[in-house]
């Protein structure tokens, strides 16, 4: 990369930076007075696939702060789907405004904010914001990873799957039967459902690896950033990279879970 170009990207994201505190802010305050009224819901693609008016605000309220402070950029959202993203030629946001609604819906905890931006398809910054417990997960490539302003430190490479609680949803499983035999040799089975804050509980080493089917772009975009800042291994199930326009699989791990998960437990 050119020199000149590496002056903008770090420009870009100190500038990014300044914007996500104000948005964040405001979301924040937002979904917490959504609390006191009663919201309206409509399913999308199944019964529990839900999408509710702050989804949609929050995502058009970052589309504004975009419009404002980067007008060039473009915006890959999942509320927004019709404007399908086909490249991601130059700077590219892939939001998810609202991770795990069914939790937001139902229990008013465990959902996240997550944005990402990707420069030339390298994902170059990305936060996780669990609004509730007001945990601000940030990770720039190249530069590490921190939550609430606090630098966190690198996973272990020596905890495999026997040390360590495992995350899996039950489409994994079954696409992959020998899990049930990961799960059982491992110290316990977990699920929170926002997967962004699943990939948290990796990065941060509460739990060993997070394995799941059919998650979007914008579930993964940002989290990928910060666990593999942390030295997470993410992929496809199937060891794959992950193609961040497309669907699909995903698994993130601590480096000795991943390499047992794929020698012994990934193979059909
Ligand atoms: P969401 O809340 O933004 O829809 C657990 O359900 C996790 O899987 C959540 O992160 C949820 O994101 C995501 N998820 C649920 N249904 C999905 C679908 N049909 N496609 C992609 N991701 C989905
Ligand atoms: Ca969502």
């Amino acid at each position: 990369m050119k020199e000149r170009d590496h002056v903008n990207k770090q420009e870009i994201v100190e500038e990014a930076k300044e914007m996500m505190k104000v948005f964040l802010m405001e979301a924040k305050q937002y979904i917490e007075a959504s609390f006191e009224k009663e919201l309206w819901i409509e399913t999308k693609s199944s019964r529990n696939d839900l999408v509710t008016e702050v989804d949609q605000y929050i995502e058009a309220l970052f589309t504004r702060y975009l419009k404002q402070y980067f007008p060039s950029h473009r915006i890959f959202g999942e509320e927004n789907a019709e404007h399908k993203v086909e490249s991601l030629e130059g700077a590219v946001w892939i939001i998810d405004p609202i991770d795990g609604t069914l939790n937001f819906v139902e229990q008013k905890r465990d959902f996240a904010i997550s944005i990402a931006l990707y420069m030339d398809g390298i994902g170059e910054y990305g936060i996780v914001y669990d609004v509730e417990k007001d945990d601000l997960y940030v990770g720039e490539k190249g530069k590490g990873a921190t939550l609430n302003g606090r630098e966190i430190r690198k996973v272990s490479d020596r905890r495999g799957v026997a040390d360590s609680l495992l995350i899996a949803n039950l489409s994994a499983v079954n696409l992959y039967p020998k899990l049930k035999e990961a799960i059982r040799v491992s110290r316990g089975l977990r699920l929170y459902g926002a997967a962004s804050l699943e990939f948290m509980a990796v990065a941060t080493e509460r739990a060993g690896a997070y394995l799941a089917a059919n998650l979007a772009p914008w579930d993964v975009a940002a989290s990928k950033i910060i666990a593999e800042e942390l030295g997470c291994i993410v992929s496809r199930l199937s060891g794959e990279e992950i193609d961040m326009l497309e669907k699909g699989t995903s698994v993130v791990a601590l480096p000795k879970v991943y390499q047992e998960l794929q020698n012994l437990y990934l193979k059909k």
